[in-house]
């Protein structure tokens, strides 16, 4: 028996679309999905009869889960695979996502379900994402020795105030009107929606050069209020307690918020718990990453990300947090360092040396 079709690729009514046919992996991407997708779109680009890209996930639950951990995992550790796989698995992950950016035509993700890390990576970074009543959202990576990589350098530094620090620290989740409060959503639409909205972009009579006007129209029409923002009422505890820049001020100030009581007292309490189960080292990297790389594009973004997995696949926590959390389900990673003060400064910035011969290129 041959395997099933992992990426479908299809094309009517001028729209194509790739649909991540993985359900029993939440639609998590392999190296292997990458590179089909990747030419994909690059012939897309240029086809005259296509005018638009819907990029979707098979089955109920996920848009997608992430990348491939689990076989980075296993390659990194000399289990099985080719132990190239921890610098090629990023590499050509990071060059999708600046095509996926700078795509000329509309690039639509259809985000309902679970949406992270690398899942976030391919539609956060397109021109439109589109979220329902089903959308999670999480950028979960410091709670697997990792750090909050596919662009979110710089697109949870577009966040509004510290939320963007507060999310990719401690992983947390959320839903459709949270994810378009932090722009990481464009549109919210109803789920049973989707179907018609899919069946209108196919019926689109496309017009040459108005093809963004025509999909901006279309998803407007669609478009639902999700109602308040969650993330809106918590943003003074937010942006209070996430301004420090150290982890160590951060966890201090929301220990002072959890013991003063008062209305955001449980977000705090809870919040300071969360980070207290992540990799210190994943905490420390990720809160400099974030502060260095404020102001960068997308291609600034996805070098310094780059940097940082290769020295993150040459230490301790990613296997650990892997194992941890997909392999043995245990919950229970053993970090090491184990504390926040046994990770100082100079560990800290090790992780953002160049790489010399290795650093991510875009134009080989
Ligand atoms: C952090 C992550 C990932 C994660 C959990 C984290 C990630 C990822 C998956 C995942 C989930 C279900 C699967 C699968 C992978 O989980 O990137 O194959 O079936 O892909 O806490 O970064």
């Amino acid at each position: 028996m041959t395997d099933p079709e992992e990426i479908l690729l299809g094309c009517e009514g001028g729209v194509a679309t790739v649909t991540i046919n993985r359900p029993q992996a939440l639609n998590a991407l392999t190296l292997a999905n990458y590179r089909r997708i990747a030419p994909a779109l690059a012939q897309w680009a240029t086809d005259p009869t296509v005018h638009a890209i819907i990029v979707r996930g098979a089955g109920e639950r996920a848009f997608c889960a992430g990348g491939d951990v689990r076989a980075v995992y296993e390659s990194g550790r000399g289990v099985s695979g080719d132990r190239d796989l921890t610098a090629v698995f990023f590499r050509e992950e990071y060059r999708l996502i600046r095509d996926i950016h700078y795509f000329p035509k509309p690039y639509i993700a259809i985000i309902g379900g679970i949406t992270m890390g690398g899942g976030a990576g391919i539609s956060v970074n397109g021109a439109y994402r589109v979220a329902t009543e089903q959308t999670m959202f999480a950028m979960p990576e410091t709670g697997i020795g990792l750090f909050p990589d596919v662009g979110a350098t710089r697109f949870l530094n577009r966040a509004p105030g510290q939320i963007g620090r507060y999310l990719g620290l401690s992983g947390a989740r959320l839903g459709a009107a949270d994810a378009l409060y932090c722009g990481f959503a464009t549109h919210v639409i109803a789920q049973d929606r989707v179907e018609p909205l899919l069946a209108a972009l196919t019926a689109t009579a496309w017009e040459a050069g108005a093809q963004f006007r025509q999909v901006d129209t279309l998803l407007d029409e669609y478009a639902v209020d999700p109602g308040p923002a969650p993330l809106a009422g918590l943003r003074p505890a937010i942006d209070r307690c996430f301004a420090g820049d150290t982890i160590e001020a951060i966890l201090a100030t929301l220990a002072a918020d959890a013991a003063v009581g008062g209305s955001d007292a449980e977000w705090a309490a809870q919040t300071r718990s969360s980070l207290l189960t992540k990799s210190p080292t994943s905490l420390k990297v990720t809160l400099r990453q974030l502060i260095v790389g404020r102001d960068y594009d997308v291609e600034q973004a996805l070098q310094l990300e780059y940097r940082l997995t290769q020295h993150f696949m040459a230490a301790h926590d990613f296997y650990e947090g892997v194992r941890a959390v997909l392999i043995d389900k245990d919950q229970s990673p053993r970090w090491q360092p184990a504390t926040l003060a046994a990770v100082d400064d100079r560990m800290v910035e090790s992780y953002f040396t160049p790489l010399g011969d290795r650093e991510l290129r875009f134009d080989a």
